[in-house]
């Protein structure tokens, strides 16, 4: 049986609680490939991964075979075919928007090149850390080695939670909603596009007629679903979030035709400014491969809505930019 090496950064926080029994059970890549886990921290946070590493020992999962834990980038990306990004520094009280993109671009900094100098051929890398599409494209700047395409950011969950709201006011099963593409930054800024999403095949539009739903608290509450979360829990999102990148890497690996949300490298589909990292529709074509769905069309207010995520996925990128 062959294997595949996966690392995981910012493995003893709450979304890698939730992850790493899922990937260790083969959820991500199916019951005919060992995981091997690279798992990565900081060195304050050595003793919980420990403790995280002793319980997936303890879970006797046939297809893991081995469990890293390290607080060195390099040893942590060595080899590595899928590499996922998820520990980052948490907005702390006080703490403006723009502290937090320099802080965390550091990490992303470092991280990019160590994979660069580290990982497989084959590596594909997704960025959770927030603010993950800038995280993203900062991880990609730092590597020639690997194709921008290579490096792409979740907007799964907010597609997610999208197509739940939907189902839920349709009255009808998640399974009938299709379509569904989150365009944009993972911010409240983010356009959960509604008007080309199908229910049953129909037009969202005309199966829930109530427009102004769909327009005003339909899109408010896809952006600030996760600030509900952390007001309901203390804590925010972290089994719907290690669940939505399990659906991340799964749907980018099978081709089954379907549309699904990723955010990926801007070459200036639907209005992006080139070279931000947005989400878009994309199709899975092959093996971790995919293209960019670019048939969605889009009237007045979809496209003043994604002129003004581009508008701030701009902003970040000037505020990083020492590090691109
Ligand atoms: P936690 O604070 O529970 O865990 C983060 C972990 O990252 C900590 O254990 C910390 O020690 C570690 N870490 C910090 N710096 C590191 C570094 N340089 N190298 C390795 N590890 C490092 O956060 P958690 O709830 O797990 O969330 C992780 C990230 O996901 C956050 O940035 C969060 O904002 C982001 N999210 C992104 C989502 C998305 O849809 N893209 C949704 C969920 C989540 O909010």
């Amino acid at each position: 049986m062959s294997s595949s090496r996966i690392t995981v950064t910012g493995a003893a926080g709450q979304i890698g609680y939730s992850l790493l029994p899922r990937i260790a059970a083969g959820e991500i890549f199916g019951p005919e490939m060992k995981v091997s886990l690279q798992l990565l921290e900081i060195p304050p946070a050595l003793d919980a991964l420990n403790g995280v590493a002793m319980e997936l020992q303890d879970c006797a999962f046939p297809l893991l075979d081995d469990v890293m834990v390290t607080s060195d980038p390099d040893e942590a990306f060595s080899g590595s075919n899928l590499c996922l990004l998820i520990g980052s520094k948490p907005r702390g009280p006080g703490m403006e928007r723009s502290d937090l993109l320099k802080d965390n671009g550091k990490i992303f900094v470092g991280q990019g090149k160590s994979i660069a100098a580290n990982a497989a051929d084959n590596c594909r890398i997704v960025v959770v850390g927030n603010p993950c599409n800038t995280n993203c494209m900062i991880a990609a700047s730092q590597s020639d080695r690997f194709s921008p395409e290579r490096f792409t950011a979740m907007t799964r969950l907010d597609q997610n939670r999208a197509v739940a709201m939907l189902a839920e006011k349709a009255g009808t099963d998640v399974t009938e909603v299709s379509r569904m593409a989150i365009f944009g930054n993972h911010s409240p800024t983010m356009f959960p596009d509604f008007s080309n999403a199908l229910i049953s095949n129909n037009p969202v539009t005309e199966v829930i007629s109530d427009y102004d739903w769909l327009k005003n608290q339909f899109i408010s509450a896809v952006g600030r679903r996760g600030a509900a979360i952390i007001k309901a829990r203390g804590l925010s999102s972290a089994a719907s979030a290690a669940n939505a990148l399990i659906n991340h890497c799964q749907s980018l690996d099978t081709v089954d035709g379907k549309i699904h949300s990723v955010v990926v490298h801007s070459k200036g589909e639907y209005g992006f400014t080139e070279g931000v990292w947005a989400g878009m529709p994309v199709r899975t074509v092959s093996h971790g491969n995919y293209e960019i769905v670019e048939d969605f069309e889009h009237g007045e207010f979809a496209k003043a809505a994604i002129a003004k995520t581009n508008a701030e996925l701009v902003s970040e990128r000037e505020l990083v930019s020492g590090f691109l």
